[in-house]
């Protein structure tokens, strides 16, 4: 064994590593203006410790090489807990399974951190084969609840495929997110589930779910789109009726499909909703992210809804492992009004984009809704060119009547 060589390779890693926590993450404005994405991503493969992927003792690893590859650092939960802003992370192995781990920032933008270990989360049964994409809901009830994509193999498909699975909703809940009490299963009429997302209050004292009902693993199929069900126990969730609230429509962001993202946000004029949307393209699926407000009064009631996406991938964000999709399953809303957007680009890596309430519900409510074609997006700009002429014409007339006015 060289001891030159592997503390001077373990040194490299460690400051590779310590610089990657450390690099600062600074805000990129936007021409939007409804929110500034940042310079870097907050959460790669590179950020997991390296105790978790390296046998660090020169005996049993004289070459420091890596024994357990990490693949991607994606679509993560979020929660401010004890003032710290947490994500908990689909941390996926190089043998594609995942699981859930937890890193915290100081200011939710930049020196995140993963906690010591990964979370342990009790198996649901020996099928269980994947677990992934948790969103974490403080609930009226007084726990968190992470409600999350539990897929096994499809046990009624022939021997020689072995691709076919079926996803279904996996709940736990925490009251300190290091103990994980698993419940059952959410059950729902629709033979497959994922991006499922409990609503934060109980509604005329039932729990209830938005779920995106799916005929099979990746087609919705006639599953038309994000769903809100009714249940009376959480200790054993069963939805009898899905009420499809927010429809797959044609030559939209979201015709293929689309699916909730975090537990929505309270507002004073609604309840603030952020999804994804697929739609084909000849080059294969394409993600982003949108937003609707549902009313306070009746949470199956969509009440604004601008057209199109509020974000899609951009640069970097377009490759990774499967390019050019946007997901986000957590944001957090401070008290002073900030939303840090967290979103997952291309299978990989977790991001952040901050906005606040006020420039989310200016967005949400003025931003024309969709007329579902060419004429009527044309009618929206015209309505906005002649808006803009009217506006010039007064200031012009305003100008001529006080010629001293500034
Ligand atoms: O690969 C993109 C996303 O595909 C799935 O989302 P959906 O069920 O809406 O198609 C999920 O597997 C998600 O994890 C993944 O990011």
């Amino acid at each position: 064994m060289n001891e030159y060589f592997f503390e001077d390779r373990l040194r490299f890693l460690r400051k590779k590593h310590k610089d990657l926590l450390l690099r600062r993450n600074e805000e990129q404005k936007s021409v939007n203006g409804v929110y500034n994405r940042y310079e870097h991503p907050v959460l790669t493969a590179e950020h997991v410790p390296l105790e978790w992927r390296f046998d660090l003792n020169p005996y049993s690893n004289p070459l420091l090489l890596e024994r357990f590859g990490i693949n991607s650092v994606f679509n993560a939960g979020a929660i401010k807990f004890n003032n710290k802003y947490l994500l908990i992370a689909r941390v996926e192995g190089n043998d594609r399974k995942s699981f859930f781990a937890i890193a915290e920032s100081d200011n939710g933008i930049d020196h995140f951190k993963f906690w010591e270990a990964p979370v342990s989360i009790p198996k649901r049964d020996s099928k269980e084969t994947n677990i992934y994409d948790m969103r974490l809901v403080v609930h009226e009830d007084g726990w968190i609840y992470g409600i999350f994509c539990s897929e096994s193999r499809d046990e009624s498909a022939p021997e020689i495929d072995q691709s076919a699975a079926i996803a279904q909703c996996g709940m736990v809940r925490t009251r300190d997110l290091l103990t994980w009490e698993r419940l059952p299963d959410l059950r729902t009429p629709s033979p497959q589930q994922r991006n499922v997302v409990l609503h934060p209050e109980l509604v005329n004292n039932q729990y209830a779910f938005y779920t995106r009902p799916q005929d099979s693993f990746v087609d919705a199929g006639t599953g038309g789109g994000i769903a809100v069900g009714f249940c009376d126990h959480i200790e054993n969730a069963v939805i009898e009726k899905e009420i499809i609230i927010d429809q797959k429509k044609y030559h939209t962001i979201y015709e293929a499909k689309n699916g909730l993202g975090p537990a929505p946000i309270k507002t004073s004029k609604g309840w603030l909703h952020l999804a994804h949307g697929v739609r084909n393209t000849a080059d294969g699926l394409r993600y982003v992210l949108y937003v609707f407000l549902t009313s306070l009064e009746d949470i199956t009631k969509v009440i604004h809804k601008p057209a199109g996406y509020f974000m899609a991938p951009e640069g970097k964000e377009r490759v990774g492992d499967v390019s050019n999709v946007l997901f986000s399953n957590g944001w957090i809303a401070d008290k002073d009004g900030t939303v840090f957007i967290y979103y997952a680009s291309s299978d990989l890596k977790m991001h952040v984009a901050t906005s606040t309430i006020d420039k989310l519900l200016d967005y949400v409510i003025n931003t024309s809704e969709d007329g579902f074609c060419s004429d009527a997006s044309l009618h929206t700009v015209f309505n906005l060119i002649e808006k803009n002429d009217q506006y010039q014409a007064q200031r012009k007339d305003s100008k001529k009547k006080k010629p001293f006015a500034a």
